[in-house]
């Protein structure tokens, strides 16, 4: 039985891959943080009773800052491969909090690396590193691929290229199996609540029930490759059962502006938008209602733009070119943007409905 180590188990992906690895046969560690109520929402459903017979889902308490208890848990579990998903992922709030985001998501990668050679497992144990499509920040070259070069533009990019670069050398230093997957952004019905794609269909939801007047945006005319998180933990594992360790871009190559999003959020539940106005002023009015449930004032404004979700410095553009995960890893996303967005609309509407009869 191979045995995987996951951290950030309890965010988006960690939840999928930690189902995708027990149903491969892994025995799946995870590590946890220590919070002051219950954190393990997205993972309680795999999660059993540790007094079972059979357990292949263990948690342990830790943290990326902390490297005597990354040892002591990697010496503990003695893992073949390990996910590092764990950091602190919102690039708004790294413009808060960049020192922090430098240790967890910069120092905190180095911090396993370290624990591994430290420990003698260079040669058994096979290391994943979550980097992301934030690197490439200005645009330099579009679409962006492996070769593509580098210019973040927020302490979360600036924290992540660290941890790239910390990971490539150690595999070249030490040869160890050690890869980035550099992934653009994907999303669920388990995305944080905070990130736009879920801020939108939660708002959506909540607006067409009645429960919500109006939803603040920022910069709608950013653009996004966004996919869906089920496929892109499949591109994880993938990349640490190959010969050799590589880095790989995983990504749809499909753009979409967060305007066309948001439009496209509202005509799942019948209603049709029409956008009015420019940058800071623009608001997004209710045109027709579709649907015999969810029937709106037409010309009510729901979607209104808020500066301050503005970033210091923006990403503007991001399309991947998978052509090397394609070819090389044989992966292909199951879902497309609208599979996506269906699936996001469905659940937020049911938890809206759900939470409403409290
Ligand atoms: P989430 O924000 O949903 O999850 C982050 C996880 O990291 C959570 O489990 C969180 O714990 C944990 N974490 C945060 N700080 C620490 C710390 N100091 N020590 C240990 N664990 C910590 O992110 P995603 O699942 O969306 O992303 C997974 C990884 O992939 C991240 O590294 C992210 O930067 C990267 N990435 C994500 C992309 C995306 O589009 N989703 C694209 C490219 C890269 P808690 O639950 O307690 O907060
Ligand atoms: P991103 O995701 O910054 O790409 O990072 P996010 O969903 O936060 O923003 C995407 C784009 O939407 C614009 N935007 C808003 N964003 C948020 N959060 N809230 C708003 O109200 C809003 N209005 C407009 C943003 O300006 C941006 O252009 C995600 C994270 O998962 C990272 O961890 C990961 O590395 C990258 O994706 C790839």
């Amino acid at each position: 039985m191979k045995i995987a180590l996951i951290t950030g188990v309890t965010g988006q992906d960690g939840s999928y891959l930690a189902e995708l690895l027990l149903e491969k046969g892994y025995m799946v560690h995870g590590i946890k943080r220590r919070a002051s109520s219950f954190n393990t929402q997205r993972i309680d459903h795999i999660y059993m009773d540790q007094h079972e017979s059979h357990v292949n889902f263990k948690l342990h308490y830790g943290d990326l800052t902390d490297s005597t208890n990354i040892i002591r848990i990697i010496q503990e579990v003695q893992p073949d491969e390990i996910y590092n998903l764990g950091a602190m992922s919102h690039v708004k709030v790294s413009f808060d909090s960049p020192e922090y985001v430098a240790n967890v998501d910069g120092i905190g990668t180095l911090r396993i690396l370290e624990a591994v050679r430290i420990l003698g497992l260079e040669k058994k144990t096979r290391i994943y590193q979550a980097s992301t499509s934030e690197l490439y920040g200005l645009v330099q070259e579009v679409p962006q691929k492996e070769t593509t070069p580098f210019y973040p533009r927020s302490p979360y990019g600036v924290a992540k290229i660290y941890g790239f670069w910390i990971t490539k050398n150690y595999r070249e230093a030490y040869q160890m199996y050690a890869c980035n997957g550099i992934l653009f952004n994907h999303e669920s019905p388990r995305r944080g609540e905070t990130f736009v794609t879920r801020k939108i269909t939660m708002a959506t939801a909540a607006i067409a029930l009645g429960k919500q007047e109006c939803l603040y945006l920022g910069n709608l005319n950013a653009q996004r490759d966004w996919g869906h998180a089920k496929d892109y933990v499949e591109a994880m594992w993938l990349m640490l059962q190959q010969d050799v360790a590589e880095d790989f871009v995983i990504a749809t190559g499909v753009t979409t502006y967060v305007r066309e999003f948001v439009r496209l959020a509202f005509a799942e539940v019948g209603i049709e938008l029409a956008f009015e106005g420019n940058e800071s002023s623009e608001v997004a009015k209710v045109r027709a209602c579709h649907h015999p449930e969810y029937q709106l004032e037409i010309g009510k404004i729901v979607v209104k733009v808020d500066p301050q979700y503005y970033r210091p410095t923006e990403v503007d553009l991001l399309v991947g070119d998978p052509t090397k995960s394609n070819t090389q890893l044989g992966w292909k996303p199951k879902y497309d943007l609208a599979k996506l967005i269906n699936e996001m609309m469905q659940c937020d509407i049911a938890l809206v409905k759900k939470n409403s009869l409290h």
